[in-house]
């Protein structure tokens, strides 16, 4: 498993805009938004504080004075930089070896950009089951959590039948929790995996790690 840091820039902003047909004959626009904030332009700027999924209230009216209004949904995106930035005193910052995206400050299974594309805390170490991967009924089960706002790392999830070759494969939502979920892959074993459920675990820990 594995994630694909980007250059993301901060702060995290929402643009709201109109339809361009639709914006040219409407006589007014109001944006309301969760916090109380209100826009009355037709494409307004709007700058949140942390991640999430908020809403907003957009009225729109006519020159014959007609009303609509629609609810928008706003997904704000974090990014590995601002995160860092939060989790990091100025001087550990400054110290790739302690909050770069390879480095592992709590000295668990996971490195930074790991513990934030799984929602976890760098300085709390965390236990390798965190990563669950489980053989049952010959059923084999990998999952582990999400945050969602990490869209500039990606997971990548990649299995193997033979521990050398390797291919990605897709996860599903088990478990939503908000900010984070936990996402979930099965698939049937084959023989070697049900021989040999020890080394095999230990080398996806390893690829973890
Ligand atoms: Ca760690």
């Amino acid at each position: 498993m594995r994630a694909i840091g980007q250059r993301n820039q901060w702060p995290y902003a929402a643009h709201g805009q109109l339809h361009r047909q639709r914006r040219a004959r409407d006589r007014a626009a109001q944006w309301t938004f969760e916090d109380g904030e209100f826009a009355t332009n037709t494409n307004p700027v709007k700058t949140f504080r942390s991640p999430g999924t908020y809403h907003a209230r957009l009225t729109v009216t006519d020159t014959n004075g007609n009303t609509a209004q629609c609810l928008v949904t706003i997904n704000v995106n974090s990014r590995f930089d601002a995160w860092r930035a939060g989790k990091f005193t100025a001087a550990e910052l400054a110290n790739t070896n302690i909050s770069g995206a390879a480095a592992n400050t709590d000295s668990d299974e996971f490195p930074n950009l790991l513990e934030y594309a799984m929602g976890l805390d760098p300085k709390t170490p965390d236990p390798a089951s965190t990563f669950s991967a489980t053989l049952s009924n010959s059923l084999f089960t990998l999952s582990f959590p999400h945050y969602k706002p990490a869209t500039d790392a990606p997971i990548v999830l990649e299995v193997s039948p033979d521990l050398l070759n390797w291919s990605s494969v897709a996860t599903t939502q088990s478990l939503d929790q908000g900010l984070t979920e936990k996402l979930t892959h099965q698939e049937t074993a084959s023989a070697p995996c049900e021989v040999f459920p020890p080394e095999m675990l230990a080398a996806i820990a390893a690829r973890v790690a």
